[in-house]
């Protein structure tokens, strides 16, 4: 009875959720009782990272354990090798059970469908929020009703069915709260007579960045559509006017999604309950990355900037994770395949490029733990968004960004050269990042220190270009 000991693991991971509307990471805006119960009865990480903000090359990170670079998704232009090694791979030899449900976005067909799992059924593409195409096994159907309410069900299905006799990994994938936004019927008229704050930089003029964030295409006011906002501005108002009344109809829209993703968290875990599976569970909720909830005057994500670089990861885990606990240790969406091998037992790979979790989860942080990360983003003035390539530092104190202005050829990348700009920001005197001290006498100290923390890691992550 050695097999029933190993913990189950619940992998719930949404779309583009930022840690800042959920109430455990303190929202300003909105509140995620069920969430808030996976926090409260286990662990809060208040400096999770994804080492590119976007979809897919996030969702390729969590599932192989590696960089960009050595995965293959830099870029949403790219697919996914499915031959490559990846944790579901590596806990279905060794026993457990594995599903992925809902959201898989790493591409279809040829070697691109989802390997390593004894049952999947996912959303094509970016998928639908009403009644959505899903390949079942690869199969197409149509699935009635609403993305977020589907996945769940579906998933409840598979844990009802499962081998109790087998340990099991179910990654559970939302669609929501991904543009463009559309919520269930039910929360359709919630937050109807309330104003929603906006945020401290909502008026941001993008004055002292880099031009990199002048140039981007992701302004409340200005970019986006009225298919996002769902009806036509009102004539007559002020510029300013509009830009408030902008964000209302996007924010509100997206915390009615967030709001059906966190009633559909408290089923899994009432179900868990109802089962007595809770104690030996290991039950995540994160997102592929974060996201600008009017942050910084925008919306979407791509940059460095923190409400886009930060993911929000909460864990419970009640026979190893103390409740109630914090922490402002680092962890990156590279660890976590590692972290469900530790805990699985199962030997974790030599080529995997992050470490185990589980210290930092039962609040033993190793000496030597990653007090800084290394970030890219690619996709050098894409199409949409026009978000310049970077890469990055970040440490407890100071980020570096360095837009080094090409598209070195890969997918999605614009041939469109630009000068190449640095940033610092020092995020204890300007946690806001509004204030580019690169150029200042006095960190001059600091950026030649930084650079070479920078070119350290990522001659350690193995990316050479
Ligand atoms: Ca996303």
């Amino acid at each position: 009875m050695v097999e029933q000991k190993r913990p189950n693991i619940v992998f719930i991971m949404s779309d583009d959720h930022a840690a800042h509307a959920m109430s455990c990471y303190d929202s300003k805006i909105n509140e995620t009782p069920n969430l808030d119960r996976i926090a409260d009865e286990g662990i809060r990480f208040d400096n999770c990272f994804c080492t590119n903000s976007i979809c897919a090359p996030s969702r390729a990170s969590i599932l192989t354990g590696t960089y960009n670079h050595k995965n293959g998704v830099r870029t949403l232009g790219d697919t996914f090798d499915s031959r490559q090694t990846t944790v579901q791979k590596l806990l279905k030899q060794n026993g457990y059970q594995t599903a992925i449900i809902g959201k898989w976005h790493l591409g279809y067909g040829g070697n691109s469908d989802p390997t390593g799992f004894d049952y999947w059924n996912v959303f094509p593409n970016q998928g639908e929020y009403h009644d959505p195409v899903m390949y079942d096994m690869g199969e197409e159907k149509i699935f009635k009703g609403y993305a977020t309410d589907i996945v769940t069900d579906l998933s409840l299905d598979w844990l009802k069915n499962r081998d109790k006799n087998k340990p099991f990994m179910l990654m559970c994938h939302h669609k929501a709260p991904h543009r463009p936004w559309d919520p269930d019927e039910k929360y359709a008229h919630m937050y109807a007579d309330v104003e929603i704050p906006e945020p401290p930089t909502f008026h941001d003029d993008y004055s002292d960045r880099a031009e990199a964030a002048k140039e981007a295409r992701m302004r409340i006011e200005r970019d986006l559509t009225e298919r996002d906002v769902k009806i036509k501005p009102p004539e007559n108002l002020s510029a300013a006017e509009l830009k408030s009344w902008y964000y209302q109809r996007y924010i509100k829209d997206y915390l009615r999604c967030v709001a059906s993703i966190d009633d559909n968290v408290g089923r899994i875990l009432d179900y868990l309950d109802a089962e007595g599976l809770t104690e030996n569970t290991i039950v995540v909720y994160t997102s592929d990355q974060g996201f600008f909830l009017g942050d910084h005057g925008w919306y979407d994500k791509r940059f460095m900037y923190e409400e886009s670089l930060r993911m929000p990861f909460i864990v419970r885990y009640p026979r190893a994770i103390k409740e109630g606990s914090t922490t402002k240790d680092f962890a990156l969406n590279v660890d976590f395949p590692e972290t469900f091998l530790d805990y699985a037992g199962v030997a974790i790979p030599e080529h995997m490029q992050g470490r185990s979790l589980r210290p930092v989860l039962e609040g033993e942080t190793p000496d030597d733990w990653q007090t800084s990360m290394y970030y890219r983003y690619w996709e050098h003035l894409s199409v949409e968004h026009r978000v310049g390539a970077h890469y990055g530092l970040r440490t407890h104190r100071y980020k570096l960004i360095y837009y080094y202005g090409e598209a070195l050829g890969v997918a999605d990348a614009m041939d469109e050269p630009r000068t190449p700009e640095w940033e610092l920001f020092d995020l204890k005197s300007d946690p806001y990042e509004l204030n580019n001290v690169y150029s200042e006498p006095k960190y001059q100290e600091t950026v030649k220190e930084l650079k070479k923390e920078l070119y350290r890691l990522k001659e350690k992550v193995g990316d050479e270009e």
